[in-house]
């Protein structure tokens, strides 16, 4: 691989947040009586937390305001961290920090590219606080994927450039926003067959065959 950097997502890439944010959307929207399944949850990877409601109300009947929304998103979140709460050391695999390792060992900068605000919390709970050469993430950005202003942003903080970054992402719209940004890709599950992926993985160890 002839990339300096190596930028990843968290949700689905580096840890396996993604059935936390079902279980707590999935309280969510019982508690106001909406259908919710894992076929919508998986429309909701790497999109922001406001754009994951609009997507589950849209099987919603009735009008809620701005403020209703903004509480529901809340509640949401609340039931999301109490989930992260449980997170140790343990949800990293083998697989996933032996070929972080290698990678960092082959002289690759590492960084996060997130859409969670929730980012560092995780990366605390899983052992890898401070790990990343740099994270971008939810925080710091006005756009969530597939615009690709989370890892220009990530690029930016490892002083490289897109051409000389990978992009390592689960969701179709990270590789959307991966190709928009300049970046090359790689893609695992769903994002592995999306049309712009430059390099499809079956699993995340196969980064080091590239
Ligand atoms: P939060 P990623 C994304 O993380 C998730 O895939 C997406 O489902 C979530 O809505 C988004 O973060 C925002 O998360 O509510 O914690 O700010 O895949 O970009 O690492
Ligand atoms: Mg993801």
């Amino acid at each position: 691989m002839n990339c300096k950097g190596i930028i990843f997502d968290l949700d689905g890439v580096i840890c396996s947040t993604d059935k936390y944010h079902y279980l707590a959307w999935k309280q969510m929207a019982d508690s106001i009586g909406v259908y919710f399944d894992e076929n919508i949850n998986n429309r909701l990877r790497g999109v922001s937390r406001m754009e994951s409601l609009e997507i589950i109300l849209e099987k919603y009947n009735g009008n809620l305001s701005q403020e209703e929304k903004q509480e529901l998103a809340e509640k949401k979140n609340e039931i999301y961290r109490e989930l992260l709460k449980q997170m140790t050391t343990k949800d990293l695999t083998k697989e996933v920090k032996e070929t972080l390792d290698k990678l960092r060992g082959s002289g690759k900068k590492l960084a996060i590219g997130s859409s969670s605000k929730n980012a560092k919390f995780i990366l605390r709970q899983i052992g890898l606080g401070d790990y990343f050469d740099a994270v971008s993430d939810g925080t710091n950005i006005t756009k969530s994927k597939p615009a690709p202003e989370v890892f220009i942003k990530a690029a930016e903080y490892l002083a490289l450039n897109s051409e000389e970054c990978l992009v390592v992402e689960d969701a179709k719209a990270g590789i959307i926003a991966a190709h928009d940004g300049g970046f090359k890709s790689a893609g695992i599950g769903e994002a592995a067959v999306s049309e712009f992926v430059t390099y499809p993985l079956e699993t995340f160890s196969d980064l080091l065959k590239i």
